[in-house]
């Protein structure tokens, strides 16, 4: 068996939202495996902080600021992209963002935005990327979806159905895509540290101690904990898998839980 399945030198990798968070984590771990970093941001600050890091990690990392919903500035960063870089191996599309309101509170306005960046986002940049995939022959998607794809929570309906709607976007490109020896997947994690949930994990935020209770592995995840799945769906290893989304969540999706002693 090829000592390549899980090599990803000479790979261009684009991952949006890669300055930060559980996109950087992933990113670090795409290029331990050898691929060429691709960062979308929407910071400059933060975009120069991330390469820093990058490079301090001896990480080939290329930064390029746009906004992954403006189908504009999507199209013309990937030309930009492709003459700067080259052109694109695997889509990483992490970029995203969550409003916590109750529905019955939330404006229509913001529900849309959860959307757009959450859900329509990912559409536009994989409908931009995949042309160059299906003219070399191959590529991968892989598309940071969430416990919400699956699950419902109190007040972050927007963001579960922007999630949900991802994991099933993901299937569909998976079965349009296919046949260009294109494989679109799906990472869902479980509750990681990030700044997103820093508001509900401080200690004895009841939500952080909902969480080590509902999660049979105790604890919450650490980024690093993500680098494996992004390496297996962007590597050899993963040619034959499509439409999958593989949860790194510590088993919240296989327990009903258990009761809060
Ligand atoms: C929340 C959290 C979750 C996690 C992650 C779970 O408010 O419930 O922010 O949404 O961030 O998406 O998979």
């Amino acid at each position: 068996m090829s000592n390549n399945l899980f090599d990803l030198s000479n790979k261009i990798v684009l991952i949006t939202g890669g300055t930060h968070g559980l996109g950087m984590a992933m990113a670090k771990g795409l290029g331990e495996a050898g691929a060429t970093l691709v960062i979308n941001g929407h910071s400059a600050q933060k975009m120069e902080a991330a390469l820093a890091e990058y490079k301090k990690c001896s990480l080939k990392a290329h930064g390029y600021l746009f906004d992954v919903t403006n189908e504009i500035e999507v199209k013309a960063a990937i030309a930009k992209i492709t003459i700067e870089v080259g052109s694109i191996d695997v889509l990483v599309n992490n970029a995203g963002m969550i409003l916590r309101t109750p529905l019955l509170e939330m404006e229509v306005d913001d529900f849309k935005k959860v959307i757009d960046v959450d859900l329509v986002g990912p559409f536009i940049m994989a409908k931009h990327v995949v042309k160059s995939m299906i003219e070399k022959g191959g590529g991968k998607i892989i598309n940071i979806c969430s416990m919400m794809s699956e699950l419902g929570r109190d007040s972050v309906g927007a963001y579960a159905a922007a999630k949900g709607g991802l994991k099933m976007l993901t299937k569909n490109m998976a079965t349009e895509w296919a046949r260009y020896n294109i494989q679109t997947n799906g990472i869902g994690p479980g509750y990681f540290e990030t700044e997103q949930t820093a508001p509900i994990r401080v200690d004895g935020h009841p939500f952080n101690d909902f969480i080590i209770n509902r999660t049979p592995a105790a604890k919450w995840g650490n980024p690093n904990d993500l680098k494996g799945a992004a390496v297996f769906l962007a590597a050899p290893a993963s040619d034959f898998v499509n439409g999958h989304i593989l949860y790194v969540d510590g088993g919240i999706l296989a327990t009903i839980g258990k009761p809060i002693e």
